[in-house]
């Protein structure tokens, strides 16, 4: 562990005392905190008045019972979730997610990074996060629209597009937040477009959104590859996870010159050295709904697939994790580096431990953490919600463009900042910082709040 500033020690400290249990989110908090320590020693103001100490609290954490009926006629209780961590930049903003390992610590700490992601895009956003337990894996349509109507019907009166707007994340995708908004609508009576964002572009969703995660952070690591004066161009690729971050990862990586040639699920993974087919991993995880060793399957001769065991075995240069988070450990980041990688870009959040962060940045790997890496997610969000704002709809090409100059400028951010503070090439400490910043500077404007 890094030794901290002693003030960020006795923060740090408290932290977990008053959040036992919450590993998830004692581990991304002592992150952002190990960063802070070159800032307050140039600006020890910042920790007057409690600031950090605040930023570390949520604002406001709602838990509710989700009841709901199974195709059998059984009654299913789920928790649900809502962390509204940080509106000092903006409504608070950030996804929802279903998935039975989700709990408060976990969505405490998503909204925490959610929190300095928001303020890094540089748009009017603060952060939040939300979910549930529930398990959609093997579900019916007709199970997952009455579980999502039943959610939504509790987490209506705490939304609104000046108040909280979620979006997707693990285990909801636009079928989810089509069901989300079709409930909200009918109980609000009202079409409040902008309260949800990853809508169908039927009715109010941007052109983009969709892809802009996953071709967000392909875009960070092209800037982060063309400051050692090389590209994606030749170059193969790993992407963990074959859900929509990782889906348009790919996808972003072909249209540069890349190759991928290995993608997961949570039951294994799949090698395809001639480059992995998206048109069959699109068909099979966003229409099939099916497990990817059906890729293999399909495929048949010259392609490997692997139950169980490391995606991060497969030798490469640039390796994307995109599934969820403390995928990628110590062990695999050594690994990684023994077989050459050259950049590690994170798709997913925090899915490198800490122990892995410091074995690329020991190794002089170029390392991009998630809260800067993949923000061109929430970033389209922001856009869908300025295009329902203005009753507008841009072209395709128009939203990228700007979600690509978004991204640059979150790089470039990031660089200039871990300059400033005497740590070049250190992303990690860019973006914590200049997060942070942006954040704490708003608080302060606000007074005590
Ligand atoms: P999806 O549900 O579309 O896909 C998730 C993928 O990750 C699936 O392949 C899933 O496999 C795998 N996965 C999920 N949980 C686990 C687990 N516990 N162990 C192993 N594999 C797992 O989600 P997204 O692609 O939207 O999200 C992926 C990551 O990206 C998450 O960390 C999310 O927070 C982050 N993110 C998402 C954004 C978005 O816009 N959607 C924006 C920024 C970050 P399986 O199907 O077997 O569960
Ligand atoms: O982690 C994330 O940034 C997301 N899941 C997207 C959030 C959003 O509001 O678009």
């Amino acid at each position: 562990m890094t030794k901290m500033d002693e003030k960020l020690e006795a923060i740090m400290a408290e932290v977990m005392r008053r959040n036992t249990g919450e590993e998830e989110f004692i581990q991304a908090v002592r992150e952002v905190l190990e960063s802070l320590g070159r800032v307050v020693a140039k600006r020890p103001d910042y920790t007057d008045d409690a600031l950090i100490e605040r930023i570390c609290e949520p604002e406001r954490q709602i838990i509710f019972r989700v009841p709901w009926v199974d195709d059998r006629g059984h009654v299913c209780i789920n928790r649900g979730f809502r962390v509204q961590f940080n509106s000092a930049l903006g409504p608070y903003k950030g996804g929802l997610r279903f998935h039975p390992s989700v709990n408060l610590g976990i969505v405490k700490f998503l909204g925490f990074e959610q929190t300095f992601k928001n303020a890094l895009t540089g748009l009017p956003i603060g952060g939040g996060k939300g979910g549930s337990d529930f398990n959609p894996r093997g579900r019916s349509d007709g199970e997952i629209m009455r579980f999502c109507q039943s959610f939504m019907t509790e987490l209506s009166r705490h939304l609104g597009e000046y108040t909280d707007v979620p979006a997707g994340d693990i285990g909801v995708g636009g079928r989810e937040i089509g069901y989300m908004f079709g409930q909200y609508k009918r109980l609000m009576n009202r079409y409040e477009a902008a309260v949800l964002t990853g809508k169908g572009l039927v009715y109010g969703g941007s052109r983009a959104r969709k892809e802009a995660t996953g071709y967000g952070a392909a875009y960070f690591v092209e800037a982060m590859l063309a400051t050692r004066g090389t590209s994606f161009d030749g170059k193969s690729c790993v992407v963990s996870g074959s859900g929509n971050v990782a889906i348009y990862t790919m996808e972003k990586i072909r249209a540069n010159g890349g190759r991928t040639i290995a993608c997961s699920d949570s039951n294994g993974y799949v090698v395809d050295e001639r480059g992995i087919d998206l048109d069959l991993v699109k068909e099979l995880k966003e229409v099939r709904r099916e497990r990817i060793s059906v890729y293999a399957e399909e495929k048949g001769a010259g392609v490997r697939y692997i139950s169980g065991g490391s995606i991060w075995d497969v030798p490469c240069d640039v390796a994307m994790p995109s599934a969820t988070q403390n995928e990628l450990t110590g062990k695999d980041a050594r690994r990684l580096v023994e077989n050459g990688v050259l950049a590690v870009g994170e798709g997913a959040n925090m899915p490198s431990t800490p122990e892995a962060v410091r074995v690329f940045q020991e190794a002089g790997v170029l390392f991009a953490p998630g809260k800067a890496a993949n923000a061109g997610g929430v970033a389209t969000s922001a856009l869908e919600m300025q295009q329902n704002a203005s009753r507008d709809s841009w072209t395709f090409e128009q939203t990228e463009q700007r979600l690509a100059s978004i991204m640059r400028h979150i790089h470039d951010t990031c660089a200039a900042t871990a300059e400033e503070f005497g740590a070049p090439g250190n992303y990690v400490l860019g973006a914590n910082i200049a997060g942070f910043v942006r954040v704490a500077e708003a608080m302060r404007a606000l007074g005590v709040i």
